[in-house]
């Protein structure tokens, strides 16, 4: 299995909650459980979903936590990107383009979303704007809202042209999408991606060219620069706190009143806590490639192992599920084929009834017509209760397929990770510009015969579009 040639990655950046998880479960169709449905950041690490483009080369799509992440700190999450950057990089997987997604409902740009959108553009450097799809999610929430809908149009324009915002990015090339939700939708920005990219000449990102080829340390990076200021920022912020806090609780203990003392104190803490946590991220910034890939590998190393056991765990709950199924079928035969040996006997029984009828007594003959009614009764009685377990069985045989398929999903999309962690984990051999897996330290595990991975359905796009002119992708030409 050898990765890398015309294998390419989009990452899909964006505050937490802008819908980036979404966005991927609807190319891969199944119901996955990528998708976070509260306030704390699902996303925590980098999660890889290869799919396979028309022309049979694989696309890893990157799912990015923000840099606002419930979990991990703005630093953290540079060093995860830039390390996946860098590293693919290296190993000569191009970046075809960049998602970056907005929630078109926000009522205004929060600091976070000018923070990811800051670091975005240091992250790729001018010269790669045109790689960017800027995608805004949510339209489907106002699809029944007039008024709601034009004041959304209105702030995507405001987006569009205001500098800070996308306007640079627009200027420079970056293009805008309405996502409406769907998998038609998202076929669309894929696509422009796709064609974009073989229409070009491969653009190097900022970070990859920084990072590899000039060999800074993170912090000298653009967006190493960008993500200091950032902290900068934080830490005379959080210096004025502790002064005014500093006095306000000098002031409470000269009036006697410890209790706002202590409370001021707690404070002071918090805040202190929070500039040492601001501290250990620059620190963290001070890394070069070659430490950033050794502390990085050993990570992924861990990942993979990991990824490789939930595979084979996935694996063993699929052949239940088939087991399961099997056992489902087996009862459903057996259940016809005891109603037709209950009916072959019934039908015997009444041919015996009705020649006995014949030849016997009128007061024989009303008892046989009581039992020949009996046995319509009981036969009645056979039906209803075996359409009943049928339907019972068919029910979980239905049951199972939906996990099966799921489980199946689950299993290829971890199968279909592994050549891409084992790039990251430093353990592929570029060859000819291709990767080879080190077959040492993969071994024979069944979870490196990687199958093909979801085809991308185009097709499908292409009748969507014929059909549903509505949920046309609004991509424009920005001049
Ligand atoms: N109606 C609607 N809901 C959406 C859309 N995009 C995302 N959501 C919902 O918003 C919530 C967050 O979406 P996610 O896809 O988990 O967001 P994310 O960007 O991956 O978030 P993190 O992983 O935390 O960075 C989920 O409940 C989604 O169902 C959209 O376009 N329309
Ligand atoms: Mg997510």
């Amino acid at each position: 299995m050898s990765l890398g040639g015309s294998d390419v990655i989009i990452p899909i950046m964006g505050i937490t909650g802008c819908g980036k998880s979404t966005f991927i479960s609807k190319l891969l169709r199944e119901e996955t459980d990528i998708v976070g449905h509260n306030l704390s950041s699902r996303t925590s690490g980098i999660d890889f979903f290869p799919l396979e483009y028309e022309d049979g080369r694989r696309i890893f799509l990157l799912d990015t936590p923000g840099f606002d992440d419930t979990f991990r700190s703005d630093a953290d999450i540079l060093k995860e990107i830039a390390f996946v950057l860098a590293q693919t990089y290296r190993k000569k997987i191009n970046v075809a383009g960049i998602v970056y997604m907005h929630r078109i409902t926000d009522n205004r740009i929060s600091g976070t979303s000018l923070r990811n959108l800051t670091v975005l553009k240091s992250l790729c450097g001018e010269s790669a704007f045109p790689r960017i799809v800027l995608v805004s999610s949510m339209w489907d929430l106002l699809a029944e809202e007039p008024k709601l809908h034009e004041e959304a149009t209105t702030r995507e324009l405001e987006l569009r042209s205001t500098n800070e915002f996308w306007g640079s990015l627009c200027r420079g090339g970056s293009q805008v999408a309405r996502w409406t939700g769907d998998e038609h939708s998202t076929l669309g920005v894929i696509d422009h991606i796709m064609t974009t990219y073989e229409a070009t000449d491969n653009e190097v990102l900022k970070i990859q060219k920084e990072l590899v080829d000039q060999g800074k340390c993170l912090e000298e990076t653009e967006a190493g620069k960008a993500i200091n200021q950032i902290l900068e920022e934080a830490k005379s912020r959080h210096r004025e706190d502790i002064q005014n806090v500093s006095t306000s609780r000098q002031m409470a203990l000269e009036n006697g009143d410890t209790l706002l003392a202590q409370e001021m104190e707690n404070d002071l803490d918090r805040v202190r806590k929070e500039l040492r946590n601001i501290q250990r991220s620059q620190v963290k910034m001070k890394i070069n490639m070659d430490t950033l890939v050794q502390e990085k590998t050993t990570e992924y190393d861990r990942l993979l192992k990991e990824v490789r056991r939930e595979q084979h765990n996935i694996s063993l709950a699929v052949q239940q599920y088939r087991v399961e199924q099997q056992r489902v079928l087996r009862e459903r035969q057996e259940n016809e084929t005891a109603l037709t040996e209950a009916r072959v006997f019934s039908e015997r029984s009444r041919c015996d009834l009705r020649e006995n009828a014949v030849k016997v007594s009128r007061e024989e003959a009303a008892r046989l017509a009581i039992e020949r009614k009996n046995l319509d009764e009981v036969d009645e009685e056979l039906q209803q209760q075996f359409e009943e377990e049928q339907t019972l069985l068919e029910e979980r045989r239905e049951e199972l397929e939906k996990r099966l398929r799921r489980d199946r999903r689950k299993e290829l999309i971890k199968k279909n990770s592994i050549p891409f962690l084992t790039l990251l984990a430093g353990l592929g051999v570029t060859i000819g510009g291709g990767i080879l897996i080190n077959p040492a330290m993969i071994g024979a595990g069944s979870g490196m015969i990687v199958s093909g991975a979801q085809k991308l359905d185009f097709d499908r796009k292409k009748k969507n579009k014929e059909e549903n002119e509505e949920t046309k992708l609004n991509l424009d030409e920005v001049d």
